[in-house]
């Protein structure tokens, strides 16, 4: 299948066991106020963002251009050749032209058309066209990568303002370009994937004297070349290859990248108890300890390399990878958390958890994502995943729901003291991703119509799908409640004193009254400190679960309504792209200067995905990672199964010692 090298982390080639499984892996055959046009980050900024959105017919001829390199390691057809440089000069003559070089007056020309796709064309009761949506989240996906090719190319980090780039290795370890590949090839940028497949053939190598977060260099790096593998060679049109397709080496490309890099990151998990260490000595193979929380790594982090590693491990057949993380979920278990809630560190010494913190926030979150997640991955086979998630949503409801005053919306709180301290009324914009994962826990990724014709439809599945829109309305609340649109890093609310459970009667309102004295409003609460906005995914993630399931089209709107803030308030001037804001909440915002890589890889693509036709990607084939980089599911076969049992447990979920 590829040409793969021999790891460096695998145990003998000799033993029995690795004998049985390459046997069996041969035998396998699976080788509003947007309207206003204001008030953007900074002055002109729509200006240029109108130069890409303005329509067609008026757009200089930007799009997807033609890349010809020097260094590429094919020899072209000398009349390919020619017309490369034909297209080099005619797209260099645009880009100057869309500069302003040869435009004449540019500011008057922009004016007139400001924005014009937004609204005009949308009269109230006509048919909405989706399609036409989704061409503008690939426009500024376009606007975002060019910014980023044209500014800071190859370079880790991009920041839009100052149009500089900064690496996060001596020689780059492809932060930005390796998490967008999926996107582009949903998107269909075939010339935009050329260049990045050119930069992975020829630049990136993962010999570096660097150590890397292990959980962020797993979802990103990885599970990027992963699914870039997936969908190119399972979804051959999306993206084409050209035949002198620059750094073509084949379509193990993106496979060879992902298992270079795996044979160095799985050193992680060589600690005393297997849990992984937070970092990774890139060139020594060689696990490192976080310099802060007492060595501790974050619980989130260790749990959530599962889907990666297992889907490696089915590609290559090397069960090793699939062992090594599955190790860690039994670690993880093995302490008999009280009520399926995990406190948020955990230590690799010794397996044990670490302060009794305990949220669906940072550091907590996608352990609970990742449990779901597993129990799909493997096409429902392995209960255990299930049998976890269900006690954690459970102790979810016992311990951490409450509702806000005066208006009752849901609240997904904390207990940074443990379950027997008091609850915090405070969210994470990271908890956002919650409720879009309750709904596909329900159905499975059917949709709500489906799995409510089926026998195992019941009162729990009911009660889950209610959750899971109060918790997506929350959340759209935290976007409502800012001066952009554009939510906070973290919301508070108020609560009752003692919190009402989970039982207690609620009836929030359906729509967010603009009117700024509503009374929706005194529910929630934003500090000086929370006030940026980082591009974030998580809400938009759950619109597009909660469109795709219950197919109702108002999360297709908040969407779009948000995507709209997105374009009017980080957008940045002289074509930079979109940025991060340090305060979100005033007009003008503060941008901070930074892209986030998860802009390309997540929000923009749940973006795409809410506006496409639902069997793209249905939910029900494919298990997205943490990250938005899509999986395959796939039966476990002969090779793999679930390693480990849970230790059995009394009537209150205690283990019994
Ligand atoms: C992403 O890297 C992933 O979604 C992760 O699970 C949480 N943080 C960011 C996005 O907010």
């Amino acid at each position: 299948m590829s040409s793969f090298t021999v790891p460096r982390n695998v145990p003998s080639f000799g033993n029995p066991q690795r004998l049985a499984e390459d046997r069996l892996w041969a035998s396998s055959g699976m080788a509003s106020r947007n309207s206003r046009g204001h008030g953007g980050v900074l002055d002109n900024v729509q200006h240029s963002v109108d130069s890409f959105l303005r329509p067609k017919s008026q757009l200089p001829m930007y799009k997807d251009k033609p890349y010809t390199y020097a260094g590429s390691r094919r020899i072209r057809p000398h009349w390919r050749r020619k017309r490369s440089l034909l297209a080099l000069v005619f797209f260099s003559i645009c880009g100057l032209w869309f500069f302003g070089f040869f435009s004449g007056d540019s500011s008057s020309r922009r004016a007139a058309s400001q924005w014009s796709w937004m609204g005009t064309s949308e009269a109230p009761g006509k048919k909405v066209d989706w399609l036409k949506r989704r061409e503008r989240v690939v426009e500024a996906f376009e606007l975002s990568w060019d910014a980023y090719e044209r500014y800071a190319w190859g370079y880790d980090e991009y920041h839009p303002i100052a149009k500089t780039g900064k690496m996060m290795a001596p020689e780059g370890l492809g932060w930005i370009i390796i998490d967008s590949l999926d996107t582009m090839m949903l998107m269909n940028l075939t010339s935009r994937i050329s260049h990045a497949r050119e930069w992975l053939a020829e630049t990136l190598t993962w010999d570096q004297n660097q150590d890397v977060n292990t959980f962020e260099t797993t979802i990103r790096m990885l599970g990027g070349l992963l699914s870039a593998h997936y969908l190119s060679t399972e979804f051959p049109d999306l993206a084409p290859l050209a035949d002198d397709d620059a750094g073509g080496l084949g379509e193990d490309l993106y496979l060879e990248k992902a298992k270079d890099l795996a044979d160095r990151l799985i050193s992680a998990f060589d600690s005393e108890s297997g849990i992984p260490y937070a970092s990774v000595i890139l060139s020594k193979y060689e696990g490192k300890p976080s310099h802060g929380d007492d060595g501790a790594s974050s619980t989130a982090e260790a749990t959530t390399v599962q889907l990666e590693f297992k889907y490696l491990a089915k590609l290559t057949g090397e069960k090793f990878y699939w062992d090594k993380v599955e190790k860690v979920m039994q670690v993880v278990d093995d302490n008999g958390a009280e009520d399926g809630l995990v406190p948020i560190f955990i230590y690799p010494s010794t397996g044990q958890f670490r302060t009794k913190n305990i949220r669906l926030g940072s550091r907590g979150d996608s352990y609970y994502e990742y449990l779901i997640k597993q129990y799909l991955q493997t096409n429902e086979k392995e209960e255990i995943y299930r049998e976890m998630w269900d006690e954690s949503l459970a102790g979810v409801r016992k311990h951490l729901i409450t509702y806000s005053s005066p208006s009752r919306f849901t609240v997904l709180g904390e207990r940074p003291s443990g379950l027997d301290g008091a609850l915090s009324p405070k969210m994470d914009h990271l908890v956002c991703f919650y409720p879009g994962t309750i709904a596909l826990a329900v159905t499975g990724g059917l949709t709500e119509a489906e799995a409510r014709k089926l026998p195992s439809w019941n009162q729990q599945k009911e009660d889950d799908m209610r959750l899971a829109r109060e918790l997506t309305q929350t959340c759209w609340g935290m976007y409502k409640w800012m001066a952009t649109g554009l939510a906070a890093e973290i919301t508070y609310f108020n609560i009752d004193n003692p919190p009402l459970p989970e039982s207690a009667p609620h009836n929030p309102p359906d729509d967010f009254d603009p009117d700024p004295d509503a009374a929706w409003r005194k529910d929630f609460d934003v500090r000086a400190n929370d006030v940026h906005n980082l591009q974030r995914p998580e809400t938009v993630e759950s619109l597009f679960y909660m469109w795709r399931i219950t197919e109702d089209p108002k999360y297709r709107e908040w969407g779009w309504e948000m995507f709209k803030s997105f374009v009017n308030y980080t957008a940045v001037d002289e074509g930079g792209g979109f940025t991060s804001l340090s305060n979100a909440n005033r007009i003008p915002p503060v941008p901070r200067d930074n892209l986030e890589s998860f802009w390309l890889a997540e929000t923009l693509k749940y973006m795409y995905l809410l506006f496409s036709p639902n069997d793209l990607l249905p939910l029900d084939k494919v298990v997205y990672n943490t990250e938005a980089h899509p999986f395959p599911r796939f039966d476990m076969g002969q090779l793999f199964s679930t390693g480990w049992k849970r230790k059995p447990r009394d009537a209150e979920g205690k283990i019994i010692r």
